[in-house]
């Protein structure tokens, strides 16, 4: 899956933009650096040729000192100002209107809860135009939450909460990842950032609020029998109905996020199936166990799922 804009280097907000900058830089500072080495390399190996016969002065010159002790001084000394100057550019205060999402990771998935009450997984709605301060703690090891596009890296820690500002002013939606080993499905621990005009951003969120749709035919109301009867519910909450499992992912509104699995494969049916058939044959040891389901089971829960806007 690939969405519009993923890298580090095509920044979508101040922070990202910030951040790409000193990389720039950095990467500027390198090359010039290499240049001027290669240089003084190269005349140096002429040049030793040309009077291989000459001694020479024992003494370490006046270039060494300058080359290697005064130059590789003065442009570490200004990538530790221009690196100051970003940690200072990035917000560390509340800025005016900032709206606050906790973020909670998990092996392997993102938990998102918004200020209205409403849990979802693996997607951060957020307005374009309008910082958000994300508040990032974790259920269980170290994650990393990072939309290169957006910001900076910030670790979640057991035990404590970490905050990070993402900002951007172009709707659009950038992908992210964690960004800290934490075991088997690390690489699979995606997710994605979704920037939306405010009032696109609040209709969105009002719908979130609402509780599950009622199933639509008989057969997606026998898939809900099919939920509650094989154990699905004891890990996840369907809010609106008796399932309230907290092991897992939100699934009030599944069939409206864009993926399944921490952005490991797109939401469609077939992958849904595959999944909630087998969930390890998309992601090898997933803290969800293979249900034995017969082939009227799976079509009446598939479609009780893909009711779930
Ligand atoms: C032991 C707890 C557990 C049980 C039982 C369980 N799940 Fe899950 N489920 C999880 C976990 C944990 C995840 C997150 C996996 C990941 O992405 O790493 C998940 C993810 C999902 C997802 C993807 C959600 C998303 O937004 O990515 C769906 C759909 C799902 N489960 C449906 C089901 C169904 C249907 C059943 C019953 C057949 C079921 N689950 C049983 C724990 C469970
Ligand atoms: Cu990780």
């Amino acid at each position: 899956m690939s969405f519009a804009a993923s890298g580090a280097l095509d920044p979508r907000g101040p922070a990202a933009r910030a951040i790409a900058d000193l990389w720039w830089l950095m990467v500027v500072l390198g090359a010039a650096t290499f240049v001027v080495f290669a240089v003084v390399l190269i005349g140096g190996l002429v040049r030793g040729s040309a009077s291989a016969e000459d001694p020479g002065d024992e003494r370490p010159s006046r270039l060494i000192l300058l080359g290697g002790v005064a130059l590789p001084s003065v442009v570490l000394i200004i990538v530790l100002g221009f690196t100051v100057r970003t940690m200072h550019t990035i917000p560390n205060a509340a800025p005016e209107g900032a709206l606050q999402i906790e973020v909670v990771g998990h092996q392997w998935w993102w938990e998102i809860r918004y200020p209205n009450g409403v849990i979802s997984a693996n997607e951060v709605h957020i307005p374009a135009g309008r910082p958000v301060r994300l508040e990032l703690t974790t259920a269980d090891v170290i994650h990393s939450f990072w939309v290169p596009a957006l910001a900076g890296k910030m670790d979640l820690v057991p035990g404590r909460s970490n905050t990070l500002w993402i900002d951007t002013d172009r709707p659009g939606v950038y992908e992210g990842q964690c960004a800290e080993f934490c075991g088997l499905q690390h690489a699979k621990m995606r997710l994605l950032a979704v920037a939306e005009p405010e009032g696109r951003f609040s209709e969105w969120l009002a719908r979130q609020r609402a509780p599950a749709a009622t199933p639509g035919s008989p057969s997606a109301d026998e898939g809900q029998q099919v939920f509650a009867g094989v154990g699905c519910a004891s890990c996840h909450t369907v809010r609106g109905t008796a399932a309230d499992g907290t092991g897992g992912p939100d699934l009030t509104h599944l069939a409206s996020r864009r993926t399944l699995a921490a952005a490991t494969v797109p939401n469609t049916p077939e992958h849904l199936e595959v999944w909630v058939t087998d969930p390890h044959a998309i992601k090898e040891g997933v803290e969800m166990p293979a249900t034995e389901l017969d082939e009227r089971q799976r079509r009446e829960l598939i479609e009780y799922l893909e009711g779930l806007r």
